[in-house]
């Protein structure tokens, strides 16, 4: 049983060490909502809301989602005892639609907490089954495709094993021709549209069907399932959805449209980790590969990335890069690491998500806080 007694939401402002360009917009400093629970027993869950400043990704932001945290998902958690963790987001979605992130911070701070207070660590709470997870790196637009190929074949060198290159019209077939050229045939490329592509596009994208592609995330509109489905049938590429996904029952649609053959799973982007599940169970029922993407998360919205991605079916790398791709400092102790071979390992001997907040850098960084009690 859970019943929390107090929840304290902080806004921290984290810098970027290099600005973040993809199709729809820059950014060059995260604007994070920390969300730190307490239960009546004393147990602690931390989490992060994955909204940023802009609705250039989704419509959620940051302020949304300050917003929709301070008048409902707050008051909804401190109003009742939980089962356990699962309960929480079929409590969430009943009367409130959408607000997927807002929700998943909440929901994936009670797994955290729960974890603790089982003595388990978050990944063995959530049914995870790997020691340690592939890494691939999402690699921002560049002024020149030689640039970007310089930049992938370093990160190839350090061991990632995905190269996600971003694309736009303007910024594709050259740019990905290069890295190809520069990296060899067999080196893991993928490329990610955020969306900035049509149907009437379709000459440029099957331009980037020749390229051996691991797999082509989100062209087409944001929130769009038919048209991914046309496109699907005529490439040999595999088709990833992101934004598209934000649930079990859009993953059904998917499902059924054969919108896609990849599901790129963002527990902040889908509600949580109730969520999460379910979509990773009905993949691998349905033979779909899934993978753990990310939103330039700090260190408390990558220890829950981690965690999800050490469950059976994320069988393709994830973007949960080290701490050091983003950050001058993070903000937990230690800080994400990746090995020569591109693998993170997955802390399994300590309760909960397995790295501390750095309290101290934490409240720094802060620049508003809401609390709430029972
Ligand atoms: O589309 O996957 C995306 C970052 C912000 C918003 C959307 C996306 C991304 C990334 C970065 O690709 C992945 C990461 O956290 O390293
Ligand atoms: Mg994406």
């Amino acid at each position: 049983m859970i019943q929390i007694k107090k929840i304290i939401f902080r806004e921290i402002h984290l810098p970027l060490k290099e600005p973040f360009v993809i199709s729809s917009g820059v950014q060059d400093l995260r604007r994070i909502i920390v969300v730190e629970l307490e239960d009546v027993d004393g147990a602690i869950g931390w989490s992060e809301c994955v909204a940023d400043e802009l609705p250039n990704y989704m419509p959620e932001t940051t302020d949304i989602a300050w917003l929709t945290l301070h008048e409902w998902m707050a008051p909804a958690i401190l109003s009742q005892a939980f089962d356990g963790p699962e309960a929480v987001y079929p409590f969430l979605q009943k009367d409130i639609r959408g607000h997927f992130m807002a929700k998943a911070a909440v929901e994936m701070g009670m797994w955290e907490l729960d974890a603790r207070k089982q003595g388990i660590s978050l990944s063995k709470r959530l049914g995870g089954t790997r020691t340690e997870i592939a890494t691939g790196i999402s690699i921002g637009i560049q002024e020149n495709p030689q640039r970007l190929a310089a930049k992938a074949g370093q990160y190839l060198a350090q061991g990632y094993r995905k190269i996600k290159l971003k694309i736009k019209p303007g910024a594709d077939v050259e740019y990905v021709a290069a890295v190809r050229e520069a990296l060899g045939p067999d080196a893991p490329l993928m490329v990610d549209a955020n969306n900035a592509y049509t149907l009437d596009d379709l000459d440029v994208l099957m331009q980037l069907d020749q390229f051996n592609l691991v797999m082509m995330e989100q062209p087409l509109a944001w929130d769009d399932y038919v048209q991914h489905a046309e496109l699907q049938r005529r490439l040999k590429t595999p088709v990833c959805l992101d934004e598209s996904i934000t649930g079990i029952e859009r993953t059904h649609d998917m499902l059924t449209l054969k919108s896609g053959r990849i599901v790129n799973i963002k527990p902040g982007r889908v509600g949580g980790f109730s969520s999460s599940l379910a979509i990773h169970d009905l993949c691998m029922k349905n033979d779909i590969p899934v993978w753990c993407g990310g939103m330039l998360e700090g260190g408390i919205g990558r220890a829950h990335n981690v965690a999800l991605a050490s469950l059976p079916n994320f069988t393709l790398p994830g973007d949960v890069s080290p701490s050091d791709r983003y950050w001058a400092q993070d903000i937990v102790t230690p800080e994400w690491t990746m090995n020569s071979q591109g693998m993170v390992t997955v802390p399994l001997d300590q309760p909960g998500m397995g790295v501390e907040p750095d309290l101290d850098r934490i409240e720094d960084l802060t620049v508003k806080r809401d609390t709430f009690k029972l």
